[in-house]
């Protein structure tokens, strides 16, 4: 808590002394309520820090520049350059979320989220077309196979996007739903007969071994074992057919690293003044490069490896987290209006980078193909793609939205723009044959 409070205190609205008391307060209530709110079951919803580490970025950085994605080898067009076209031709949401399997915090039409608008802006690459996945057609694409979604809750969120809409098609069972403790959070479900179609998602939000936070939400830090990729997807590995990989919310914050059971840094942690700052940056490199490392080389057939770029979360700084207009927009930006945020940027470089390098290094022997989901431009742009506050079953039908609420502007509301990385998604499965 302190090295948080300090943080903010570094960085703008506490940084006068008196006001640190306040500020400090402040950081309590809203951990607390972001606790009680969420606390059971234990919620992958990121942490305070988090979207104050959100805010932060995007009030002080902005950078026009994103460099070119990586030459994908196997896809006809370069989806993550295009932009969000209204259409008028959508009737209604892809799918009704009311009887899917999926965290009701992002059913954002049963919830009754007022604005309907998000659902009809569409995605146009400047190069080609994109459509929506057709249901029967993927679940004939992946028959027998195994689609595992790795990561944090961004990860989860992408899977059960796709299960529900598989769902209007044909009925899945869940297999697992594991959740009692963070560490263990595991989701399956199948597809029986014709189909044997396994998705599943596993939380795994540093691929690495973690202690702290990311266990328990009442720790504001993070230990991280840089050498200890994470069961249990390391051992399901092999199993896999299609593994999209989907991290990056959990790396800037206060964190301890060891290597070789030592510790090689630190990031953002004043009160350790004997080990260097390493950043973050580095750390998710490395983790991301073993990652891919230990991926191809446990591999004994062929299998799609997707690793997703940053979607950022849309806290407006003019507002708090807990306002009840931190997302409230109901258009996406328009050109020119917003940029992705340097962090961002460096973090999708970061993804390009290791994605590119793990494709020239892959062994040869078995078809290991390795993709970017470069969503992080077309993600920033949609503001009114999440939730906000309407996090329940029909939240504020009947009285109005309190000014003080708990918000999500990181998760994407389902039907909404996550099934447009899904769709994605598919043109890459369809590339491989
Ligand atoms: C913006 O991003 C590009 C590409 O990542 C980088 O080369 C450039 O230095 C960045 N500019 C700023 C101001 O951060
Ligand atoms: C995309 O769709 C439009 C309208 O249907 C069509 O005119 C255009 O030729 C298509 N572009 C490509 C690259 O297929
Ligand atoms: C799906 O998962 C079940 C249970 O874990 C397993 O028995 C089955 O072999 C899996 N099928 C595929 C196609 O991965
Ligand atoms: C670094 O500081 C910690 C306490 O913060 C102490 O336990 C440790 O011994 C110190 N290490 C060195 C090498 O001074
Ligand atoms: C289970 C298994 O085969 N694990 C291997 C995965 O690849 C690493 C090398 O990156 C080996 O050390 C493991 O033994």
């Amino acid at each position: 808590m302190g090295e948080n409070t300090q943080e903010l205190a570094d960085h703008g609205p506490c940084s006068h002394p008196r006001k640190l008391l306040i500020c400090s307060l402040f950081a309590v209530l809203a951990l607390s309520l972001i606790y009680f709110i969420f606390y059971s079951p234990p919620s992958s919803f990121a942490s305070y820090s988090d979207l104050f580490d959100q805010f932060k970025t995007q009030r002080t950085t902005k950078n026009t520049s994103l460099p070119p994605p990586h030459p994908q080898a196997w896809l006809q067009c370069d989806y993550s350059d295009g932009k969000w076209v209204w259409d008028e031709s959508v009737t209604g949401p892809r799918y009704d979320s009311e009887n899917c399997d999926m965290k009701s915090t992002e059913k954002c039409v049963i919830n009754g989220k007022p604005d309907k608008g998000y659902l009809h802006w569409r995605w146009q690459p400047t190069g080609c077309n994109i459509s929506a996945l057709d249901p029967t057609s993927f679940l004939r694409l992946v028959r027998g196979k195994h689609l595992a979604f790795v990561g944090d809750s961004t990860a989860r969120n992408q899977a059960e996007a796709l299960v529900c809409y598989l769902s209007t098609v044909a009925r899945p069972v869940t297999v697992h739903r594991y959740e009692e403790r963070l560490g263990r959070k595991f989701w399956q479900w199948f597809f029986p007969a014709p189909h044997s179609v396994n998705v599943s998602t596993y939380w795994s939000p540093l691929l690495v071994r973690a202690e702290g936070h990311s266990e328990d939400y009442a720790m504001t830090q993070e230990t991280v074992i840089l050498d200890a990729l994470t069961e249990p997807w390391t051992k399901d590995v092999d199993a896999m057919d299609v593994m999209v990989i989907s991290v990056g919310h959990w790396f800037p914050r206060p964190a301890m690293y060891y290597e070789d059971g030592e510790v090689v840094g630190v990031y953002s942690r004043p009160d350790i003044t004997n080990k260097t700052d390493i950043g973050y940056l580095g750390v998710y490199r490395k983790v991301l490069r073993r990652t891919l490392e230990y991926v191809d080389a446990n591999s004994t057939r062929d299998k799609l490896v997707v690793v997703a770029t940053i979607a950022p979360a849309h806290f407006d700084a003019t507002h708090g987290w807990n306002h009840r207009d931190a997302c409230s927009r109901t258009k996406p930006f328009e050109e020119g209006e917003a940029e992705v945020a340097a962090t961002d940027a460096e973090l999708r470089n970061v993804v390009l980078e290791e994605v590119a390098t793990a494709a020239a290094k892959r062994r040869k022997r078995w078809g290991v193909r390795f993709e970017v989901l470069d969503v992080t431009r077309m993600a920033t742009m949609r503001p009114d793609g999440h939730p906000g506050p309407y996090l329940f079953a029909h939240s504020y039908d009947l009285r109005p939205v309190p000014e003080t609420v708990a918000n999500d502007c990181l998760h994407w509301c389902a039907p909404g723009i996550v099934d447009t990385f899904n769709d994605i998604l598919t043109k890459m499965i369809v590339a491989g044959g």
